[in-house]
């Protein structure tokens, strides 16, 4: 199966439409920003002894995907006057970290899926043994990477960003979210309240960890931070309302995965509360008040405006 993402392709109309500023290409700045990201993650990691386990975990990190939580912390580190450099290998940590909680979420234990990212999942690869090795191994070797490889950032602000992202990962952030999602399941009568707890723990803390750690090793004051943490908390729940409804209105081809599993498993989401129409709604209004915190940063905010705006555009 090939996907959108392996294909690295970027629907160019749907970026159009999604577009405030004609003067800034989003799609440009997203397939370049993912071809850096990718050759830095391909260095990240070469194969040595035992090979196996560094083949499993190379097989779900370099499968494609958008890239999008190492694009957000490289914006957000350029937004508060960093480079890139000093954040790709926080970046690269990021999609580690997500890679990680892909492969572990897709093992029978958990969502049991088949297809991810285009590709047969990791543990119908390599086993389950395996699968969960390589996401212990991926989730050790981000901070690992964190550690060794940043350079000229501040030892204060480069334990800010290990501190952040152990919280947006452990009982604080996915791993939390995806206890109350497991103790959820085959229940017609979750609340709203619980639906938002679960995906701000699931999926916005680690966007929120994305966002915020760029600002931080970029030395960001504490107001821009604050002003950060909202804008990601607002995007990461849009994001999770899109997911859901792309999980009903797209394709398998386009996502990558399986779809229609929530129908078919009769979870409660976003648009079993909502319907598909006022989610949609729902998601746009988050974006909108997420791009309003940027206001502040003018110009320089555009990537992350823009990127706000893909999250509900989105297709994939
Ligand atoms: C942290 C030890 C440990 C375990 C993780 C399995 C688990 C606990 C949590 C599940 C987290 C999870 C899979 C949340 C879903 C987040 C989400 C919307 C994923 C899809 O992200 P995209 O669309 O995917 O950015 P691509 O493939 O484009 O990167």
């Amino acid at each position: 199966m090939i996907s959108n993402q392996e294909q690295g392709t970027i629907a160019s109309s749907e970026m159009k439409a999604s577009q405030p500023d004609l003067k800034f290409d989003l799609s440009a700045y997203l397939a370049s920003r993912k071809a850096q990201v990718e050759a830095a993650l391909e260095r990240s990691m070469p194969i040595v002894y035992p090979e196996k386990i560094y083949e499993s975990m190379r097989y779900s990190l370099m499968a494609g995907g958008k890239r999008l939580r190492p694009i957000l912390c490289l914006a957000a580190c350029e937004l508060a006057g960093g480079t890139s450099d000093i954040a790709m290998p926080t970046a690269c940590a990021l999609e580690m970290v997500h890679t990680m909680s892909l492969i572990h979420d897709d093992l029978p234990a958990m969502d049991n899926d088949d297809y991810r990212r285009g590709k047969l999942t990791n543990h119908k690869v390599y086993g389950e043994d395996i699968a969960i090795l390589a996401g212990d191994g991926l989730l050790a070797y981000a901070f690992e990477y964190i550690v060794t490889c940043t350079h000229n950032v501040l030892p204060k602000n480069l334990l800010e960003v290990v501190a952040r992202l152990g919280r947006a990962v452990g009982a604080a952030g996915l791993v939390g979210g995806q206890v109350v999602d497991l103790e959820s399941e085959g229940k017609t009568d979750v609340a709203l309240e619980t639906l938002n707890f679960i995906h701000t723990h699931k999926t916005a803390a680690l966007l929120e960890a994305s966002v915020v750690c760029g600002a931080v090793l970029a030395d960001a004051p504490e107001a821009d931070r604050q002003r950060l943490v909202r804008y990601s908390q607002d995007i990461g729940l849009a994001f999770q309302i899109v997911d859901d409804v792309l999980d009903i209105t797209a394709t398998q081809e386009a996502l990558g995965k399986t779809v229609g599993k929530d129908l078919q498993a009769k979870k409660v989401t976003y648009p079993s509360i909502w319907g598909i129409e006022e989610s949609k709604r729902q998601a746009r209004q988050l974006v909108e008040k997420a791009k309003s915190e940027l206001s502040v940063f003018g110009e320089a905010a555009r990537p992350l405006q823009a990127i706000a705006d893909f999250i509900t555009a989105r297709t994939y």
